[in-house]
């Protein structure tokens, strides 16, 4: 007899179907009106061959090899819980005696579970917190540079991933929607803490229903679904920022500018203004200036500048904008575009970051928290933007600059990860293998086989989520959800909790680290809190036992329409943005103040190293996009079914557009090599007339496998993207500026091994 268990991932809720101790199916759950088909990759990662089975040790670590020693190469031995537990509590001793608390980095980034009790990452926060401190890290991939900007010139990260606009105001209000990146379906499939509800298409299809025109600003067509019936603006990648000015330039030139809204609700046009015509430095950023850079023709930039001052526009960019060097200047400029048009604030107006990244994004939500784990205090201050990982471990004894401090840079002796793939989120993967192999041990918590496994000394293998009870929410879901535990750990695997707690047990603080509490008292201490919040906001919650019999709680729906900046736009003197002017910054004098070459005091067109236009185009001609992938989330999945059938000959497929390919002698199907001087990999190629030529795009998350001589076998772009910041100022991780060239795969085809365990010793007598 089959088993249904509730359960919910970030790529959505469902049912897990349990025959015999297996999880045979997945069905979705009933109150999602447009359910992902990634659920149905569930069984085949719970059961995949690349499980770990039991804890590892690197030989080489065994025989004493540290800093400086070679990972990824060697085999792995078997050892005991016991062993692994003792090894781990000993080195993790050895190196806060030797080298202090900082020198272990924990920051250990990455989406881990939907759960928010065994969300692997806040529990080995915890663990370290509580154990002495580490170095962590602050702000994400996503939109890292963005978090940083947005509080000097907004005021506020609402605009990016908070209650922003909701789609009932765009239905009523928006005729235009100038959409930078599209409105891509596939990213829609994912919300962080897992989705109840994906109700971003039946939304999109409202919006279109109710007459609303749509841009969609994109080097790839594919970014708006065909319902939307979209104009396609195909631009060069990384060059919104002159498009954007360029429309700017327009406006001024027709006197449709907002002049009311601009001076009592901004400061800084005074100096933005004479930028864009050109006063300040001789350049003005006219349409025509702007087509050179975007190839976007003039007459088009002009016509959506005087369209959008002619109706009611909603300003909308993804997330992946920023993802660049200079990614915070087409934001700002965004920004600066919408206070011309002076709809920030406006019911169906003004600028929002995201409604095309994630699901969630302007679901019409009450203002209720989410329910998390009580955060930790980590008394090692040190804290690098998330995506300067490989500088922190190449620059120890250095000083790294964000965002107006100085950042001293520990020597890090030991990484520890749980539930992030630095090998898959970070750029340029052959020099951080180079910083990674400088760490005396590193320690990885991980279900499965996945590349940083594979280059770890002490490898613990985590259960999945299927495999324990937890409970999945999202502030921008509108469903708590009971996930039931489908069957039992694996093999050897333990949850992540367990296994600290054991080792915490070994260094003395267990019972500060469980809180004397097991996995039931935590879910109902956690949904506790939760109900407690909510009430005080004015909803009654079900006690735990009725929420976990009915696996779900719904939170109702808004009684009104919500529109971010309302009340700053009716009274900005009354309401004020929390800003050093109260208004919204085009220029920022505490950023001017900074003194950073590449990011003055108001948005300005900066050509980054790597684009179309750049002198590198002359021996990488084509752009590469590497964008977030249709089958899977990041590398999560990877082994399942919906991203094995997107493969062309086991590789990750590469699209490009027919004129490339015929240029190259390449056909739909090909297996290319994909190179630049940071590195190579395979791809398959698929040709589309719906990505502009010039630009090509993989998206991420195909597992990395290395094939020893710097080739990447099965396709992952981090082997081609660049590892700078975006600036100095935000940090942020800039992957999409990268050029590449794409050449026939000649040799005989290597065989994919990634999905295959790596090479496992005798075990330790
Ligand atoms: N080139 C390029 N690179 C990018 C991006 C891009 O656009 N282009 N996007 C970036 C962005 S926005 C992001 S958010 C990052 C995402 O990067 P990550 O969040 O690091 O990617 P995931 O593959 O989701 O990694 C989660 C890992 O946790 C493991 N895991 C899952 N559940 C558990 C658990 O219960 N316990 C333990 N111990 N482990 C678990 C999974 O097996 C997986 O290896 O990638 C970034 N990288
Ligand atoms: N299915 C799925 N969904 C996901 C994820 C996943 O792994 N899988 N990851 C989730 C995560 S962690 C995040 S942070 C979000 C990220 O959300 P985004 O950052 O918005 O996602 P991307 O897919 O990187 O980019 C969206 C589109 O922007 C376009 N684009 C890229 N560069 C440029 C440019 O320079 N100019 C313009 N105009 N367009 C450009 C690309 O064609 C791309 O399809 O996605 C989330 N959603
Ligand atoms: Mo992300």
């Amino acid at each position: 007899m089959a088993e249904i268990k509730p359960h919910a991932a970030h790529w959505g809720s469902f049912d897990a179907v349990v025959e015999n101790g297996r999880v045979t199916g997945v069905r979705p759950f009933a109150r999602d009106p447009s359910p992902s088909t990634l659920i149905q990759s569930m069984p085949d990662a719970v059961h995949a061959r690349t499980r770990i089975d039991r804890p590892y040790v690197r030989a080489g670590w065994l025989r004493g090899e540290r800093r400086g020693s070679l990972r990824g190469g060697d085999s792995f031995v078997p050892v005991s819980w016991d062993q692994a537990t003792r090894l781990v509590a000993e080195e993790t001793g050895r190196v806060r005696a030797e080298f202090g608390h900082a020198s272990i980095l924990g920051g250990s980034y990455g989406w881990s579970s939907a759960g928010r009790f065994h969300h692997a990452r806040s529990q080995l926060q915890r663990f370290l917190g509580l154990g002495g401190g580490f170095t962590t890290q602050v702000t994400n991939y996503s939109y890292g540079a963005g978090m940083t900007l947005m509080p000097h010139i907004l005021g506020t990260n609402d605009v990016i991933q908070g209650k922003v606009t909701d789609w009932p105001s765009i239905v009523k209000h928006t005729k235009l929607m100038l959409c930078f990146g599209g409105l891509p379906l596939k990213n829609a499939l994912i919300t962080a803490g897992g989705a109840g509800a994906h109700e971003y298409v039946p939304w999109l299809r409202q919006v279109a229903a109710a007459g609303v025109r749509f841009v969609n600003i994109s080097p790839f067509r594919g970014d708006a679904p065909d319902f939307l019936q979209a104009e396609w603006v195909p631009i060069r990648p990384n060059t919104d920022t002159a498009l954007i000015l360029g429309m700017a330039h327009a406006m001024l030139a027709a006197g449709l500018e907002d002049r009311g809204f601009l001076s009592t609700h901004c400061a800084g046009w005074e100096k933005l203004r004479p930028y864009i015509l050109g006063e300040s430095d001789g350049t003005p950023k006219t349409p025509e200036w702007a087509e050179a850079i975007t190839e976007v023709p003039a007459a088009t930039i002009g016509r959506l500048a005087l369209e959008a001052a002619g109706l009611p526009t909603m300003l909308t960019a993804t997330w992946s904008l920023q993802r660049a060097e200079h990614g915070e200047q087409p934001w700002w400029m965004l920004v600066a575009l919408a206070s011309m048009l002076g709809g920030i604030g406006k019911p169906g107006q003004g600028v929002v970051f995201g409604y095309g990244s994630m699901n969630g994004m302007g679901t019409p939500r009450l203002n209720l928290p989410s329910v998390s784990m009580p955060a930790t205090r980590n008394p090692v201050g040190t804290a690098i933007p998330v995506s300067r990982v490989t500088e922190l471990l190449e620059r120890p004894g250095e000083v790294l600059q964000y965002n107006g401090r100085h950042i001293p840079l520990p020597d890090i002796r030991m990484i520890w990860w749980a539930g992030g793939n630095p090998f898959h989120h970070h750029q340029d993967l052959n020099r951080l293998l180079r910083g990674w192999c400088r760490a005396d041990t590193v320690v990885v918590q991980e279900p499965w086989w996945t590349a940083p496994a594979r280059h770890a000394d002490i490898v613990l293998p985590a259960t999945t989520t299927l495999e324990r009870n937890d409970i999945g929410s999202s502030s921008s879901d509108r469903f708590v959800r009971a996930m039931h535990q489908a069957i039992p750990p694996q093999a050897q695997a333990r949850n992540d909790h367990d296994m600290l707690a054991d080792i915490a047990e070994a260094l003395g603080f267990r019972d500060r680290f469980t809180e004397q509490r097991d996995e039931n008292a935590w879910l109902r201490h956690l949904y506790g809190r939760w109900r407690t919040a909510c009430t005080r906001i004015g909803f009654d919650a079900p006690d735990f036992d009725r929420f976990w019999a009915e696996g779900y709680v719904e939170t109702p729906p808004p009684e009104e329409d919500f529109v971010l900046f309302s009340d700053f736009a009716r009274d900005p003197a009354a309401h004020p943005l929390n800003t050093p002017s109260g208004k919204v910054e085009l220029f920022s004098e505490t950023i001017a103040g900074f003194g950073y070459a590449e990011i003055g005091g108001h948005p300005r067109w900066q050509a980054p190293s790597e684009y179309l236009g750049a002198s590198a185009a002359a021996r990488f001609p084509l752009h590469l996009l590497s964008y977030q992938p249709a089958t899977r989330l990041h590398g999560q999945l990877d082994q399942g079914r919906v991203a094995a059938a997107s493969k062309i000959q086991g590789r990750e497929p590469i699209l490009m557009h027919p004129a490339d390919a015929a240029a190259r002698g390449l056909s739909d199907g090909d297996v290319v090599r994909v190179f630049n001087d940071r590195g190579a990999c395979l791809g398959g190629l698929r040709l589309d007339e719906g990505i502009r030529a010039g630009v090509v795009a993989m998206a991420t998350g195909a597992w990395w496998d290395p094939a020893g001589d710097g080739l990447d076998r099965h396709g992952n772009p981090n082997v081609l993207t660049q590892d700078v910041g975006t600036s100095r100022l935000g940090q942020g991780c800039a992957a999409q500026s990268c050029l590449v060239q794409v050449e026939r795969f000649t040799a005989a085809l290597p065989e994919v091994t990634v999905f295959t365990p790596p090479a496992i010793a005798e075990e330790a007598a």
